[in-house]
């Protein structure tokens, strides 16, 4: 029996996805050393600097979401580039730690695999290393993105959510990339490890109103903490709070329990307890530790593949920092 040609057609038809293109085993047969040097050197990163793990979580997902997971925030400005995203101004507290432990890994996969190994799915295998290594999911990362031709600072404006943006907003910055509100309650436990800088939590906890120095939805004896921990803060802008005051380096759900005990640190995180939209993954994840790591894992794959570049969209660059040929688009 032959099939009809409209088989055939549908089949053409099908929509063939940028993501569809990566796999698991894509550095198998060119790079087969890949996934021990990136554990490897992962591994002594974050033993020597336990901040590593936070700065490399949040690098990649700001990365994903200014067009795709490209490394175009590892770009490096000069004066042929112009501002790059990592000199837009959300960028400025993006700590060095993520951006060197890439480098470090890129400059030893070089040696043994040169030309092969994009920047795009260093950081894509790095964050998620790290993730499982200070506790959180092992979740699959699938590879062949290309890195980015591009990398401008103007384009990450209305990309980056911050703390002072209202849950409608954040909401739909997220739908805009595909993601869900149970994505972004999932993903927001990534604020279970790392810092913020006094800067962005600030407003909750000096002059709140007229008639509280602090926001009444923080725990008092917490904002009196912060109060004490941010009183230089102008003068020192470096000082910063733990995003997770329980277990500040432990990837789990306590993140989800500290904003049911007015613990959250950031207006933006004790709002996914307080908006109805989100309250209810809240208290899941509050309670179920499991949940928030399956879900969590999805989530992370869903954004690690979201308008990915591959083919000739891209290139694999030699250092990550920098386009392989001089480029002034
Ligand atoms: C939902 C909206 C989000 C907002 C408004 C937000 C905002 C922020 C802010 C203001 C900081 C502190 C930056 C600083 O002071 O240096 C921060 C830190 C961090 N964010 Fe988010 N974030 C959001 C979602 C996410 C997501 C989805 C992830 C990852 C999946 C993430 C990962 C991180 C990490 C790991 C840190 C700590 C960085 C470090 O210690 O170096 N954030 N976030
Ligand atoms: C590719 O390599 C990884 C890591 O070494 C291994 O787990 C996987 O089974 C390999 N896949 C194939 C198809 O060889
Ligand atoms: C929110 O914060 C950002 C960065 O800190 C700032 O540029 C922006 O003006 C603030 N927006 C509002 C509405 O306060
Ligand atoms: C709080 O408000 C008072 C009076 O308006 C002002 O003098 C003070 O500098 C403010 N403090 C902070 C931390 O913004
Ligand atoms: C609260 O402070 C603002 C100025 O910051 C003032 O305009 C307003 O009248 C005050 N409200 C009350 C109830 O005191
Ligand atoms: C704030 O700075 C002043 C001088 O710069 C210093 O004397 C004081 O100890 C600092 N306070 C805190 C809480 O760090
Ligand atoms: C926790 O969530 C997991 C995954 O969804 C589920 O299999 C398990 O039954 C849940 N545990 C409890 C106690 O509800
Ligand atoms: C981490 C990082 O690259 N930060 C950069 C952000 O932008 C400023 C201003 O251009 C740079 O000085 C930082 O190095």
């Amino acid at each position: 029996m032959a099939f009809p040609y409209y088989y055939i057609f549908l089949f053409l038809l099908l929509p063939s996805t940028s993501e569809s293109k990566l796999t698991l085993d894509y550095y198998n047969k060119t790079c087969p050393g890949l996934s021990q040097i990136i554990t490897q050197v992962v591994t002594e990163k974050q033993i020597t600097t336990p901040t590593t793990a936070a700065a490399a979580l949040r690098l990649f997902f700001h990365d994903c979401m200014v067009g795709g997971c490209d490394a175009s925030i590892l770009i490096s400005s000069n004066s042929f580039t112009g501002e790059t995203e990592r000199d837009a101004d959300i960028n400025l507290s993006l700590p060095g730690d993520g951006l060197d432990v890439v480098t470090r890994i890129k400059t030893a996969v070089e040696l043994e695999c040169p030309g092969i190994v994009s920047c795009a799915d260093i950081l894509a295998v790095a964050a998620r290393d790290l993730v499982t290594m200070v506790g959180g999911p092992y979740y699959n990362v699938r590879l062949g993105r290309k890195d980015s031709l591009t990398s401008k600072a103007s384009e990450v404006e209305g990309h980056i959510a911050t703390p002072n943006m209202s849950m409608t907003q954040i909401i739909s910055m997220f739908e805009s990339r595909s993601l869900s509100i149970q994505d972004l309650v999932a993903l927001s436990g990534a604020h279970t490890i790392g810092f913020s800088h006094c800067d962005q939590f600030a407003n909750r906890i000096f002059n709140f109103s007229n008639k509280s120095q602090y926001d009444p939805s923080l725990y008092p004896k917490f904002a009196q903490e912060l109060q004490k921990l941010c009183a230089n803060y102008t003068k020192d802008p470096t000082i910063a709070a733990f995003n997770d005051v329980m277990t500040p380096g432990k990837f789990d759900n306590m993140y989800y329990i500290n904003l049911q005990r007015g613990l959250g640190l950031l207006a933006s995180d004790q709002a996914l307890l307080s908006d109805p939209r989100t309250k209810n993954y809240v208290d899941l994840y509050a309670a179920n530790q499991t949940a928030f790591f399956n879900d969590f894992a999805r989530s992370m794959e869903k954004v690690s593949v979201y308008q990915i570049k591959t083919g000739r969209k891209g290139e694999v660059r030699h250092k990550c920092d920098t386009f392989n040929t001089l480029n002034t688009n």
